[in-house]
């Protein structure tokens, strides 16, 4: 039996859920709430160290790291291979999926300034500087810290908008020839990258995509109608959080003109 350790609106456990999904696999679900701060403990932390989600576990086999759990996932069964067959589209789509760290990095620091953001400014600062510390990274507690505090205006934003837009452009220019990223037929590659896009809409910014390039809209509304995408995000997120999420994006970027060229 697969047992995921998964966040309900963490990105790279929706990318995992996403595969499951597409595989009709079966799993065992053990929700880890990262808001209340529950990577931090000490049960969660004995099985990742790095306290982050989601972590595998296949008959004792402990795996963290999203893309790569994708990849083992897909090996499990021959149901709808997400892998391709030639070593030249393997290494391909290994590229997206060691790319997936950039995109991740981007979409934490957008989610981050805005509606992370109004989440931790609402907790007292003692609790705010208790969760800094127990952070095992503290560069990345160093980063969160610096976008809580200064939101849009941090100078991690600018960069991450920078690096989704690039992905929107380099998607469209990947479909120049094909209908998926690696070809005529929906693969791993296409699986990894969504839920990147959809943490993006989330925040408000599908105009980073919506207003400049057609072919990744395109196939960003093809990936929407896959049974695989409701079943993978719609039992574990709830619409009023999801309001307030878009809502906190749209209050943090779309004011803001540095980013009019891109929206
Ligand atoms: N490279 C890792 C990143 C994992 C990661 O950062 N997960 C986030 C959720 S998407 C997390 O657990 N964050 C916990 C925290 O920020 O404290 C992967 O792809 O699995």
């Amino acid at each position: 039996m697969l047992k995921l350790y998964h966040g309900a609106n963490s990105v790279c456990s929706i990318k995992v859920r996403i595969v499951l999904e597409e595989k009709n696999m079966a799993w065992e679900s053990h929700h880890i709430d990262l808001p209340k701060g529950e990577q931090f403990s000490e049960e969660f932390i004995a099985l990742n160290p790095r306290s982050f989600v989601p972590v595998l576990i296949h008959d004792g086999f402990i795996l963290r790291e999203s893309s790569v759990i994708c990849e083992y996932i897909d090996q499990l069964s021959d149901v709808n291979p997400l892998m391709p067959t030639s070593a030249e589209e393997q290494a391909k789509t290994r590229v997206w999926g060691v790319q997936c760290l950039e995109y991740h990095d981007s979409v934490n620091t957008l989610t981050f300034a805005s509606y992370q953001r109004s989440m931790l400014l609402a907790k007292p600062k003692d609790e705010l500087e208790k969760r800094w510390k127990s952070m095992p990274d503290q560069i990345r507690a160093k980063k969160v810290q610096d976008l809580v505090e200064n939101g849009a205006s941090s100078g991690y934003v600018p960069v991450a908008m920078q690096r989704m837009s690039r992905l929107a452009r380099e998607i469209n220019d990947e479909l120049e020839h094909s209908d998926w990223l690696m070809g005529d037929s929906y693969s791993m590659a296409d699986a990894l990258v969504t839920a990147y896009f959809f943490r993006t809409e989330c925040v408000g910014l599908a105009g980073l995509w919506e207003s400049h390039y057609p072919r990744t809209t395109n196939w960003y509304n093809r990936i929407k109608e896959r049974r695989s995408f409701d079943a993978s995000i719609a039992p574990w997120l709830n619409e009023e959080e999801m309001a307030k999420i878009h809502a906190a994006g749209q209050e943090t970027f779309l004011a803001d003109d540095r980013f009019a060229d891109y929206l």
